[in-house]
């Protein structure tokens, strides 16, 4: 995944010809294709290899399961040109390694959530699941654009590893203070998919991101 723009779209449409209009309108201006299970389960799961011809793909299924089952879903996930996928952290280390062995280490652990209800389970545990990530060898963690101190928080736990975060936008977070506290890159779903300008949208963002660093 290229670090350029540093916005990562997150393609939550529900029909084909809704992710092809918006990814055609703003492929220059983000780093990668974010295709979470609405998508998958509309367009169906080929949706995966076509966006990865266009763009990287992370693939945010959130898997949360025993490692045999984790292996299976990420060697899914990757033989249809998936660049990295996102999983869970509180099945614990075997489960995320399961993940990372297949995936080849290009796995991101979600942490603290960026929702409200992020502060209820999540959020006393982030920095465990931080540091499972660490020593589980995976790429990089899901951290809050929606509190950022948080993000500089984990960025303490990881070090060099990549932090990418969600919540900026509809959730209320923004990607200047994101970046600010310490992520490598935004992910940005409604704020430019349903946006009447999802270019511009998308180019505003990019901008905002500049301005962060
Ligand atoms: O903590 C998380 N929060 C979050 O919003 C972890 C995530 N993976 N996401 C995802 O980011 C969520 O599933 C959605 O695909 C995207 C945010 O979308 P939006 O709020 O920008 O529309």
């Amino acid at each position: 995944m290229k670090k350029d723009k540093r916005v990562i779209l997150a393609l939550d449409v529900t029909s084909r010809a809704d992710a092809l209009r918006v990814v055609e309108a703003v492929k220059d201006h983000v780093d990668a294709i974010k295709i979470n299970w609405p998508l998958i389960l509309a367009a169906g799961p080929d949706i995966i290899r076509e966006m990865s011809k266009v763009k990287d793909v992370i693939c945010d299924l959130k898997i949360a399961d025993i490692p045999n089952i984790n292996r299976l879903i990420v060697e899914q996930a990757m033989s249809m040109g998936t660049s990295a996928v996102i999983c869970h952290g509180f099945t614990g280390e075997d489960s995320v390694k399961a993940c990372v062995d297949a995936a080849k280490g290009q796995v991101f652990v979600v942490t603290e959530m960026s929702h409200p209800g992020g502060k209820q389970f999540t959020a006393p545990i982030a920095d465990k699941l931080a540091g499972l990530a660490k020593s589980a060898g995976a790429r990089g963690i899901v951290a809050p654009a929606t509190r950022p101190e948080r993000i500089s928080d984990l960025r303490k736990i990881i070090g060099s590893m990549e932090i990418i975060s969600p919540g900026v936008g509809a959730q209320g977070g923004k990607a200047s203070d994101a970046i600010r506290a310490g992520a490598d890159y935004i992910i940005v779903g409604r704020a430019i998919y349903e946006s009447p300008d999802p270019r511009g949208a998308a180019r505003k963002l990019a901008d905002e991101v500049r301005e962060g660093l």
